[in-house]
């Protein structure tokens, strides 16, 4: 996974939007974003995710493949909701079988845009209550795992004033180091 400031340049959300300022694990981590490598092994199982399942309490999965083929008819209003900045009450998991995207977090308190580019074998975990936003790239195609450690709840609740008192956003930002 990279990651780096985007350039908050108008243009297609698909395009890199890379400022040249790259983030590094320290600032990820201040702001919650955790991330492992994991090689996809060719046809499940996959033993090494299955550990960081078991050691994470994510007990639920299943996949998601975004592509026009695989959301028909939704694929455009689909791809308008994951781009909308939201947050949710439980962590957002994903482990990326195939493709690749970029998932925008926004780094506290600067509110910054930070650009985190997925491949397949990345793992990655955003915290409850952490505002961020979901784009196909350039090759229009992503196979995701979502992983999850209960009952499935894929709600995203957009940015507004209401969220920003949400208790788990509230929560969040306690728990975000500010240096
Ligand atoms: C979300 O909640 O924004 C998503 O699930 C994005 C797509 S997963 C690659
Ligand atoms: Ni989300």
């Amino acid at each position: 996974m990279r990651a780096y400031y985007f350039d908050d340049l108008p243009g297609d959300q698909r395009l890199p939007h890379d400022s040249g300022k790259p983030v590094n694990d320290n600032i990820l981590e201040s702001i919650g974003v955790l991330h492992w490598y994991i090689p996809v092994p060719a046809d499940g199982p996959y033993p090494a995710l299955d550990d960081v399942a078991k050691e994470r309490g994510y007990k639920n999965r299943d996949v998601i493949t975004i592509t026009r083929e695989g959301l028909g008819e939704l694929y455009e209003a689909k791809l308008k909701i994951f781009y909308e900045e939201h947050m949710h009450e439980d962590e957002e998991i994903r482990y990326i079988l195939k493709g690749s995207g970029f998932f925008d977090v926004r780094e506290h308190p600067t509110d910054s845009w930070i650009r985190c580019q997925l491949d397949a074998g990345d793992l990655m975990v955003l915290p409850a209550g952490i505002y961020h936003r979901f784009t196909l790239d350039e090759k229009n195609a992503i196979v995701a795992m979502r992983l999850f450690k209960d009952e499935p709840k894929w709600t995203p609740y957009n940015r507004s004033e209401a969220t920003d008192v949400n208790p788990h956003r509230v929560e969040y930002l306690n728990s975000v180091i500010v240096n």
